[in-house]
């Protein structure tokens, strides 16, 4: 028995686009490849990381952050004063204007897990909750990458309270 040619065509050209995995829609946001890191044991924190574009016509804001497995959860950014990388606390939250991506990366903006209750393990997606000002809500889950996986030295001493 064969097969019609359209029928293997058709089976390469769905094996050429897998589902994009762990994207999120919320209203007009969409939220992307969210992830964080394992941690080494006895690390109190830890940082979250995601792109979000914001499609609507009008600005939103991510205003906070919660996670079951963090007694306090903020956002921060990181920025250069006098030559050394510092994080702030962003009280107001991030703001998400109308039609623009903004990313969260190592190095820069981040969703900051403190007071870890455990461990995050590595392979073991973790549920963290995203609030919009507009949009609302959602359940995520972040996907974890190896301990250190690509940030700056500078931001892991700083939550370590101590160098390695
Ligand atoms: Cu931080």
């Amino acid at each position: 028995m064969r097969f019609p040619t359209y029928t293997l065509i058709a089976a390469m050209l769905f094996a050429a686009t897998p589902a994009l995995a762990g994207d999120y829609t919320l209203g007009k946001l969409d939220i992307d490849r969210p992830w964080t890191r394992a941690t080494p044991p006895g690390a109190k924190a830890a940082g979250g990381f995601v792109t979000i574009a914001n499609s609507s016509a009008e600005d939103d804001r991510l205003v906070s952050a919660s996670a079951i497995f963090a007694g306090r959860v903020e956002l921060h950014t990181m920025d250069m004063t006098d030559g050394v990388m510092k994080m702030r606390h962003l009280p107001d939250g991030i703001p998400v204007p109308a039609g623009e991506t903004v990313s969260l990366a190592p190095g820069g903006l981040h969703v900051m897990f403190m007071e870890l209750k455990e461990p995050i393990s590595e392979a073991t997606p973790v549920p963290v909750s995203l609030t919009f000002e507009k949009a609302g809500t959602i359940e995520i889950e972040m996907s974890v990458a190896k301990p250190g996986a690509p940030a700056p030295e500078n931001h892991k001493h700083m939550h370590d309270e101590g160098k390695n």
